[in-house]
Formats: C-alpha cells, structure tokens, sequence
C-alpha cells in the first residue's frame, strides 16, 4: 500500500518561497508578504484548497469534507435568474450636479439645490439578448439612473428611445415573448429579425413609431457615452403650493450623438463582443469620465390640451420645436464599480422609486410599471430584503417596522416593531410636512378596459420622425426595414408590414416592398384616425448631433516593420492632441521595427483587430510592409471596411498601395499620411459622400 501523501509532502515544503507541485499537480503560490488566511464561510482557515477528503490516495471522496461541500455548494449557487429584460448590462457609478433650479415646480431637493453633487449608479443596458449577448446588436438602450438623494432613492428608469412600443402594461409580456428568442427553437438571440417580432408588430399599429425609431441608427450606438437618454413618459413636478407641472426627462451625451453603421455593428459583435462595456471601462478606467447633460421639457395641463396628440401615450414624444429644453444639470460617470456582480447585476431600478417633489402621471404604461419592477426584484433577488444590498441602499437614513425576510442583515432594537406605539416613543413616525403626498387631484369618469381615443393616432409621429431625417438615414431605415422583413418566414408578415409603413410614407413602403421583390404595394389598413402632418423636427435625426470633435474617439493606426517612425509619431501626438485615443496595430503583437530601427509598441494584432474598432484609421507602411500586407486579407479587410464604413483613411504611399489592392479609388475623406490637419478634420465625421460609392441603400 503506498503511503498516503499530503500536498505539502512535495520535495520542499510549501510556503518557504519555492513553487511546489502538490499532489494534485497544482503549483503552490510562493508566499510573499502579509496575507490572510483563506478560510471557509464560518471563518475556519483551510489547510488545504488543492485536494478534497478521501479515504485513500486513489479512493473515493468523504461526504465528510464540509470544506468540499460548502466551496461547492456555493458555487452550484452563484448564477441568479437573470433580467427578463435588460438582461445584458454596463454600470458604473458618478453622480449628478444641478446647475440651475427648479424651485418654482417642485420641492424635489435633488432639483433645486443647485451645486450638490448627488451619487447616482447608471445601468445601460440592451433588451432582448441575455446577459452574455454581445453589445451590438440593433436594439434598444436601457437608460437606468439609480440617484441616492438625500430624500430618499430615485429611480429614472428610461431608454435611448423617446417613446415605446405600446400604450398599456397589460401588453408588456406578449411584446417581449414575440421579441425573444422563439420558444421552440431558442433562437435568434438579441435580434428582432425573426417572425414572431414582427408577427406581433404587424398587428400592433401603434408601434409604428417607435419601428420608425428602432430602424433608425440609435440602435447601434457607437458608444454607451454617445447615446441620448429619456424618462419618455410624463411625469409631475409638484411645488411647495401643491401645484403640478408636467415634465419629461431627457439626458444628452457631452459627446455628441453618434452610430455605427449596420454593416460595422455586425462585424463589432464579431471582432469584439463586448466592444461597448470594455470602451466605457478603458474610458472610466483611465480617467476620462463620460457626461451628459440633464434638461426637461415643462408644460401644464393647458399646453397639454393643446399638442395635437396625447401625452399620456408612450407611443408619442413631444418634439423639442413645440416645448424647448431646458438644461437643468449634468450627469458624470467617473467610477468602475469594483465588482461587476455586486453593482451591476444586483443593482434594483424601480419607477416606483420616486421622491418628494415629483409625482407620476396617469400614463398607463407607467402605471403597470409601478408594479412590475418590485415584483421582478423579488424573484431576481430573492428577499424583499433586495434594499439592504449595498448598490440598492438608501444614502440617507432609512427607518421604518418592517422586518426579517430573507437575508435581513439589519439588526432591530428593542420590543416594538408596530406603529403608533406608546413604548417605543423614539421610533420611526409618518411626516406629515416632508413625507411624500400623492398630487390632490380629480379623477372622473367611467371605469373599465378603455383608452382615451387620442391614443389612436398610430402614424402621425412615425410620420414626423422619418420625414425629419436626413436622406441618408431614411435610406437606413429603409434598408433596415428589408433586412428585418427578409429574414421573417410567412410572407403575409412583410406584407402587412408595408401596408402600415403606406400610412408612414408612400415612398418609403415603395423601397422596402422594392427590396423585398414584392411585385406590388400591399394595401394600407384603416386607419383608426386620419394621419397628420406634423411639422418635421430636426432634433430627431442623428446626423448633426455628431459632435465636430475628435475627443472620446479611437483612431487605429496599421503599421509594419519599416513604417517610418516619424510620420506614425507625428499622426499619433496630433490625434492625442485632439483627445482621440490610439491603437496601434500591426501583423504581430508586441512590437513593429520601424525603419529607424526603433520598436513601436503594438495594442493590436492584425487579424484580431479590425478596423470596425476604430472611428477613423491610419496606414502607414512602406513600400514592402505594402506588398506583404497585400497579400493578407486581414490588412485588406481592414482598409476595406474602413473606406466602406465611411471613415476617414490617412494613408502614406503604402497605404495607398494597399488601398489600390483592395480595389478602392480615393476620395476627399482620403488624406494624405503626413496631412494631419486634413485628417483630424475628417476624422471628426463619417464621409457620407461616399455612401452611394460603396453602397446600394433601399
Ligand atoms: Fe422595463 C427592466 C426600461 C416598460 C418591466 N426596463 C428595465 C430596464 C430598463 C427598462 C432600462 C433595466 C433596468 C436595469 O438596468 O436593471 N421598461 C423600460 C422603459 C419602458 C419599460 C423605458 C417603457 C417606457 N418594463 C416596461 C413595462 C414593464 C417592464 C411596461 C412591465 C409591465 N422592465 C420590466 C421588468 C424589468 C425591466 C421585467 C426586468 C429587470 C428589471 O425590471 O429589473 O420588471
């Protein structure tokens, strides 16, 4: 029988320095400095963490090794149900600075003090993919802003999209189960190109405006800092006098406003799936903090009276030409959170979680909403204790008699936990003065399954919004529209679908039916009320609200051994200069010998950096660097898709000799190497010119 061995019966003894191998072929750590001992939950440190218990060294584990059994169980027990919804996320932590009060409307301290620095946590997040989908795919963006005031939790819970796809919470469920992946087949993940999607759209005219919007390019963000934010539904201010004002929320990016292209999100997703999570990290992470701009919109009862659609719809927006924003403060997010699990999947957004001063409005959507996030937290979470988690913790003191659940980590004193009590004088009570009043006002009318008949105005504002856009992004919807509806199976689904875009706009229900090979113009549905014609809204497109900077953009830079040094140098200070980021990137990871001999860092191989990651790209090579990469299809791809994504090329004469090698002829976004001023000029914007070059747009 052989003699039963410890892990530290290896030729020298652990923890002396050395690297031991244990039995279990684990190399031991070297033991350097201070640590603390690992220990189990009950705090008993552990001899050994390579081997479990067992009867002999080629015998059978011991059901007595409670070690095993609790480092086992508690992994078995890690993952918790993930979002129904928003599932995939990115949080960081900052806050929010008021610089101009709203005192008239409201007695919400977080909305009239102005110069305090409010702590908030942030989720954006998409909404069909799980929580390991990749960032890109066209969708939604969840806008979640948890702020901790100094009255309590309030909870902003929006999306990068002004308005939604239906009116009524009770349809919520048969929304998202047609968008999810398909029940039978679990597929497609993140996507809403599939039947069911637009099965249940094409049955629903009153998500005509918000297809309008998901068609757009605000689904495909270019990055989690570039994207506008909305509370979308109305909600109150309430003054110290009682008086109410309505109000919409709306965050705007310090960045500027910009997408990706259709084409370039898809080959992100493969290039790098978490392109989105890892841009705002590297931008946190290395000090340069992502901000928005906070503005309302305010109106009263009596404007709302007067705006030719119904503001309690979240189907409808109000457009910024009818009620100007007013800027009220700004938005900073400037931390990481240490620990992804403990912030950014335990994080509890609720609408429900409001504060003194503001108040909500009828809108039904928001009502079901009310109670559908309390609900969710308590299966996700697991105790209605989910308040005591950090992340979800009040700031500011919190009392009150409920007590014990699961996982109450509060320790209440004393024999009362009932109120009004007699023996307890010092315990929590109501206030009356500060407390939170629900607005006093008149409600009347006839109870039931109704809905107010302005609500059937279904194409007025899909209308505005595609007749607002430039042509290049009708041009996008349009094609989106054919991408989506090519992949749908039943082809009455499609049909449908141009019916209800003929009540949109006649020439746009002709390029999609176009791109479709449908030989005719289906027929419209009745409309339930005549369509207007809005005035259309500039401040609904994304082409211009592209900021005419280079600051929070990445340039990419293809070098190879005997680029010259000085012009890579030169293009990288200017590019910093301008607060871009660079990455070089080059055939082989490490280093590129340059033609001086000096070695150049590299960020990127090649193959597995394309120029999809990269806002605008530089390529300098020499002459046989050039001829080397010709051959290579990556080197092609990269320059390829950067001319196709109508990004800024500076390129030297072996960039140009790759450009030609592709096939490619140049044009004014294509600038010279050593140009740097011309380069950081069109750096700054796509080359839309190109589009029609490279490009057959339904
Ligand atoms: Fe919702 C999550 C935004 C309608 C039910 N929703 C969720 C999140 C965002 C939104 C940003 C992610 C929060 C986070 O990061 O944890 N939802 C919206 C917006 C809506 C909307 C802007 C319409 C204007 N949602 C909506 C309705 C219902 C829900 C009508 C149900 C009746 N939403 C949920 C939910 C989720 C959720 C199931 C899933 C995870 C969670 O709540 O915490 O309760």
């Amino acid at each position: 029988m052989s003699k039963p061995m410890s892990t530290n019966d290896s030729a020298e003894p652990a923890h002396q320095g050395a690297h031991p191998v244990g039995a279990g072929g684990e190399l031991h750590q070297p033991v350097q400095g201070d640590h603390p001992p690992l220990t189990t939950n009950q705090g008993l440190p552990v001899s050994d963490n390579q081997n479990s218990l067992r009867a002999n060294p080629r015998g059978p584990a011991l059901l007595e090794d409670f070690i095993l059994r609790e480092k086992i169980t508690h992994f078995d027990h890690e993952r918790i149900p993930e979002r129904i919804v928003h599932a995939r996320g990115t949080g960081a932590h900052g806050y929010f600075e008021l610089t101009q009060s709203l005192a008239p409307y409201t007695t919400a301290q977080v909305l009239t003090e102005v110069g305090t620095k409010t702590p908030l946590f942030a989720r954006i997040s998409t909404v069909a993919g799980g929580s390991g989908s990749s960032d890109t795919p066209r969708d939604v963006r969840g806008f979640a802003i948890k702020f901790y005031t100094q009255q309590g939790n309030w909870d902003l819970v929006g999306n990068n999209i002004p308005v939604f796809f239906i009116q009524d919470a009770i349809k919520f469920p048969d929304l998202i189960h047609a968008v999810k992946m398909e029940p039978d087949r679990a597929f497609p993940q993140a996507a809403s190109a599939h039947d069911t999607f637009w099965d249940y759209i094409s049955l629903t005219p009153k998500a005509m405006h918000m297809v309008m919007w998901i068609m757009s390019d605000r689904t495909l963000p270019r990055s989690l800092r570039m994207i506008e934010g909305f509370g979308i539904h109305s909600f109150r201010l309430i003054n110290a006098s009682g008086e109410s004002t309505f109000v919409k929320f709306h965050w705007r990016p310090a960045l500027g406003l910009q997408s990706t292209l259709w084409d370039e999100a898809v080959k992100i997703a493969g290039a790098d799936p978490d392109f989105h999570r890892r841009d705002l990290f590297e931008s946190l992470t290395s000090g340069r903090p992502a901000e928005w701009e906070f503005a309302v919109q305010l109106f009263t009862q009596e404007e709302a009276d007067g705006f030719p659609f119904d503001h309690l719809d979240a189907t409808k927006l109000i457009p910024e030409e009818l009620v100007p924003l007013q800027v009220i403060g700004r938005l900073v997010l400037d931390r990481w959170p240490d620990n992804f699990f403990a912030d950014t999947e335990q994080v509890a957004f609720c609408p429900s979680h409001i504060v003194s001063g503001i108040d909500f409005s009828n809108d039904p959507l928001l009502q079901g909403r009310l109670f559908s996030y309390l609900d969710t937290q308590l299966s996700r979470l697991g105790s209605p204790n989910f308040h005591q988690i950090p992340v979800n913790a009040p700031q500011c003191p919190f009392a009150n008699q409920q007590r014990d659940g699961h996982m109450q980590m509060a320790r209440p004193q004393g024999r009362v936990a009932y109120e009004p009590s007699s023996l307890a004088p010092d315990s929590p009570r109501e206030s009356p003065d500060v407390g939170f009043r629900t607005a006093a006002l008149p409600e009347s009318g006839d109870k039931g399954r109704i809905r107010a008949e302005r609500f059937a105005d279904h194409y007025s504002q899909a209308r505005q919004f595609y007749r607002s856009q430039t042509d290049h992004e009708q041009a996008h919807i349009a094609s989106a529209l054919v991408f989506e509806l090519s992949k749908v199976e039943h082809a009455h689904i499609p049909q449908a679908m141009v019916g209800h875009l003929r009540h949109i706009d006649e020439d746009l229900a002709r390029r999609v039916a176009d791109g479709l090979g449908l030989d005719s113009l289906p027929g419209a549905p009745t409309a339930a009320r005549p369509v207007q014609d809005l005035p259309p809204s500039p401040a609904l497109r994304i082409i211009g609200k592209m900021k005419d900077t280079l600051a929070g953009r990445v340039i990419g830079i293809l070098v190879a051994d005997g680029s010259d040094g000085g012009t890579v140098e030169a293009l990288r200070a200017a590019v910093l200069g301008a607060g871009a980021s660079v990455k070089i990137v080059a055939p082989k990871v490490g280093a590129a010998r340059l033609a001086d001999g000096v070695l150049l860092a590299v960020d990127g191989q090649l193959a597995g950096t394309p120029s999809v990651l990269f806002d605008a790209v530089a390529i300098l090579l020499s002459e046989e660097g050039a001829r080397r990469l010709s051959s290579e299809s990556a080197a092609i791809d990269f320059v390829r898709d950067a001319f196709g994504h109508l990004k800024a090329l500076a390129l030297d004469r072996g960039g140009q000799t790759l450009l030609q090698t592709a096939g490619l002829r140049p044009d004014a976004g294509v600038v010279a190497g050593d140009d740097v001023a011309a380069f950081l000029a069109a750096a700054k914007t796509r080359q839309w010119e190109r589009e029609k070059r490279v490009r057959t747009l339904a």
